[in-house]
């Protein structure tokens, strides 16, 4: 048998391959070494890290893929209601450590790693993030398919295929710089190609009218959907789950061998290269104008491949027999991750009436009952309206759907409602502008499914009381909260194995893990000595991690023994980096109107701040090149060296938060009250022993319920205040704070270099007018926040003061797990109930 005698470089031979589920990590080694010689990527000669890297995650595969058969034989023979997510981004980041911590075969695979002689970490981080999102959105989804999978619930995720994610972020001299980033250059050991799962999806064409007066939609052109299956496997369970992702494909009828042997090799492979475009990029969050059709038809491509899979798969448990179509919401549940699927409410009416036979009535029943739909913003220009006249045209027969719906919806208002006959223009669906006719998806969405919600308990607030006001009496229970969550393994249990270990000793188990209310306990510990003592050398384990990293991607060192404070987020105005470098600007200057000896009572602070810019977002990249041109003063100048750092942190994204969130003891959640629909950042870092500085808003106000408000350093504006202080000062009656003016005049100054921050800065002065006039309230809230920044630095000198706080963050944190979160979603949305594998 394989001796473990391999070294780095040269595989050794293996007479016998070990069952794929071997348990001892000798075996485990053989099957490593069998994919590197019978699944050859690479020359079966070599061995380095990255070679490595695939074979271990094909042997981990492996085992995924018993689970995940057996998962879905089962759910074939027991016929449960079954949810099917839908989102148009996921943002899984890595696999393996996650894959490995799941099947609980850590121990066992970092063994027979050794034996290789390679280690687990160092192989993990070969492996390219899964970036098919932008943000928060993405990250929700994959956090909840762990959850679904974890709490054995009958699901699937779908969505696409993207060929490139989200961009990787680089810093030049000009600021940030998007590169296009192939996570799928080599291939991705996380993906099954499933070949025989096709499913064809049109577009353009027109209705063909029978004479009985059925319609059809035909013509266009049409593509094919092929799946991709990736396994989610569940912690500690053997339910395993699939993310379907669609990839689009023309098929060899639609090459033309004549025109190609004529020599036009473009024309002769037409459709093949539109179908390549369907699934080529991510679309950023705030997209422009060009390319919306490319968006539009991501978004059907999607719903359509779903949607005809999940119609299969349901007359399939019907062994082919007979099925009532009224039994399809007993059995198939569908959320909307926000509105960009809405199109699978026109489309699965399309497929019920046109291709089943089914009459309005009932193909509007059916519907209804099977879709819900999360709301995840309130900001105007992130409310999809798509264009009806581009709507028309790839999508006929479906527009004439949405028409009716919009028609009988405006009817019943008439007949049983003319209290809200004047609302009628805000709540219809079609806004007939003659200008610029939409279709507004957002009311798309609210009219036709059985339940919205919102993901914190204020901005579901928000939404009764002002975007879906008008429609809250109609339908009074429609309305629901489903406050965000995260998921504990990968946002502690397996991103800082040390504070897990901590937490684990001191409660004697690791229920918590899938338990996360068990984390309470905590709190009897939190004047403990041992237990702080503990609790501080984990946290400083993690500081130094993180100090190294941050060495290796910037060249910046920075000290551990300061106060660690990090910001990282999409970079946007509500968001307010801005007030963050303000701030930090200000301490700056203070710092260097200080004696030597006046700075010694300071509190040293390294400032993170890390994030992507939507690429044409130009205030957003000014922000980027603010931060960057701080810290190449502060970071270089002697005499505050030792009591700030401003570092920014390049190319964040989800394998880089895990280094972050760790190692951090104070983040930034400061947007604009009211703007910020949850935040989940802030849950990942409040559950890692962090304190929060933040506004009254998402997430925070329930954060900072659940661990007690003197542990969470509060300032700003409320969210009922906002409209009238934005009023107050559209009347000139706001007088900004001297310190805020004196930060504002520093940069004018040309202490960070020369580049033109003059539209950045006029964005937060004036009254009023675009770009003026602040309207996301940082010079309103910069007193308040400068005076928690002087909380938070108190707080820090007090170092058992600190770390009870730190240890009640995470004792708090219970409620914020994504298990929470689906289990409502399950019960009081979807109504189905977990189906554990025997
Ligand atoms: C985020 N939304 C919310 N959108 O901003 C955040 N948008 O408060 C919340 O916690 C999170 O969703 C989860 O609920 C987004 O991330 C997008 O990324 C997005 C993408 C495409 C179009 C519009």
């Amino acid at each position: 048998a394989n001796n473990g005698s391999a070294a780095p470089g040269i595989p050794a031979k293996i007479p016998a391959i070990a069952h794929p589920l071997a348990e001892e990590p000798a075996e485990i080694a053989s099957n490593i070494n069998y994919h590197v010689q019978y699944s050859p990527h690479f020359s079966p000669f070599k061995f380095e890290p990255e070679q490595a890297y695939y074979a271990t995650a094909e042997s981990v595969r492996d085992r995924l893929i018993q689970q995940w058969n057996e998962t879905y034989a089962h759910y074939h023979k027991t016929d449960p209601k079954q949810t099917y997510y839908l989102s148009m981004e996921y943002l899984q980041g890595r696999a393996l450590t996650n894959a490995i911590g799941n099947l609980n075969i850590q121990d066992a695979y970092a063994d027979a790693l050794n034996k290789l002689g390679h280690g687990l970490e160092e192989i993990a981080e070969q492996e390219k993030d899964a970036a098919l999102g932008n943000g928060g959105l993405g990250r929700l989804a994959s956090c909840f398919l762990d959850s679904m999978a974890t709490l054995n619930l009958p699901a699937w995720g779908y969505g696409l295929r993207y060929r490139y994610g989200l961009f990787k972020q680089r810093i030049m001299k000009e600021g940030q710089e998007e590169i296009a980033e192939d996570w799928l250059e080599k291939f991705s050991p996380w993906e099954v190609v499933r070949h025989d799962v096709v499913f064809p999806v049109r577009f353009f064409g027109h209705v063909a009218v029978s004479p009985s007066g059925s319609r059809k939609w035909i013509g266009g052109e049409v593509m094919q959907a092929l799946a991709y299956d990736v396994p989610i496997p569940g912690y500690k369970t053997k339910n395993t789950i699939s993310l379907r992702l669609w990839e689009a494909k023309a098929g060899a009828k639609d090459f033309n061998l004549f025109q190609f042997n004529d020599g036009q090799y473009e024309a002769a492979a037409q459709l093949h290269s539109r179908a390549q475009q369907i699934c080529a990029v991510l679309y950023p969050g705030d997209a422009t104008e060009s390319g919306k059709l490319l968006r539009l038809k991501q978004q059907f491509f999607l719903c359509s491949a779903s949607l005809q899979d999940i119609i299969f798969r349901f007359k399939e448990r019907k062994d082919g027999g007979s099925w009532q179509w009224s039994e399809f919401p007993s059995k198939v549940a569908v959320q909307l991750n926000d509105t960009h699927p809405t199109l699978a409410i026109p489309e699965l009416m399309r497929l019920l009436i046109d291709d089943e036979g089914l009459g309005w009535d009932e193909a509007w029943d059916v519907t209804s009952r099977t879709i819900a739909y999360t709301n995840h913003t309130v900001l105007p220009e992130a409310l999809e309206k798509w264009s009806q006249v581009v709507m028309w045209k790839l999508l006929p027969r479906h527009m004439e759907i949405i028409e009716e719906i919009d028609k009988r919806f405006i009817t019943m208002i008439r007949s049983s409602r003319t209290d809200l006959e004047s609302k009628i223009p805000n709540m219809c669906i079609l806004d007939n502008n003659p200008q610029k006719p939409v279709v507004r998806m957002a009311n798309l969405c609210v009219v036709s499914a059985h339940s919205v919600n919102g993901v914190a308990q204020l901005h579901s607030d928000i939404l009764k009381a002002e975007l879906f006001a008008d429609y809250v009496s109609i339908w009074p229970t429609k309305f629901q909260n489903k406050t965000n969550g995260i998921t504990p393994r990968r946002w502690l249990r397996f991103c800082s194995p040390e504070l897990s270990n901590i937490i684990s000793k001191w409660l004697k188990t690791d229920e918590w893990v899938t338990n996360l209310d068990k984390l309470a306990n905590l709190r009897k510990f939190s004047d403990n000595e041992e237990f702080q003592a503990e609790w501080a050398s984990a946290k400083m384990a993690n500081k130094q991690r993180l100090a190294q990293y941050i060495l290796q991607v910037t060249g910046e060192s920075i000290d551990p023994n300061s106060l660690f404070d990090i910001q990282v987020k999409r970079i946007h105005e509500y968001k307010r980096q801005l007030l963050n470098i303000l701030g930090a600007i200000y301490r700056y200057k203070k710092l260097k109107e200080m004696s030597p000896e006046e700075r010694k009572n300071t509190t040293p602070r390294t400032i993170m701040i890390g994030g992507k810019a939507f690429a044409t977002y130009t205030n957003a990249k000014r922000i980027v090149k603010l931060v960057n041109d701080v810290g190449a003063v502060v970071n270089t100048d002697p005499e505050v060296n030792e009591y700030l750092k401003v570092v920014f942190v390049p190319n964040y994204n989800v394998s880089v938060a895990e280094v972050l969130i760790p190692g951090s003891e104070l983040s930034q959640h400061i947007s604009t009250a009211g703007m910020e629909a949850s935040g989940t950042s802030n849950m990942k870092f409040a559950l890692n022993g962090c304190l929060i500085i933040g506004t009254l808003d998402g997430a925070n106000v329930e954060i900072r319920e659940e661990i007690g408000e003197e542990n969470f350093f509060l300032f700003g504006a409320t969210a009922d205040e906002v409209p009238k202080l934005r009023k107050k000062r559209e009347a000139g009656l706001f007088k900004p704070d001297p310190r805020f003016e004196e930060a504002m005049k520093f940069i004018r100054t040309g202490a960070f270099g020369s580049y033109d921050y003059n539209p950045l800065l006029e964005s937060l002065e004036g009254n009023s007018g675009y770009g003026r006039g602040d309207y996301f309230l940082v010079g309103h809230d910069f007193p308040s926040y400068m005076d928690a920044q002087a909380r938070v630095d108190e707080a820090y000198k007090d170092r058992k003061r600190w770390l009870k706080m730190s240890i009640l963050s995470t004792a708090g944190s219970g409620k914020f797990s994504s298990d929470r979160t689906i289990a409502q979603y399950a019960k009081e949305i979807w109504n189905i109930e977990a189906c554990p594998v025997p």
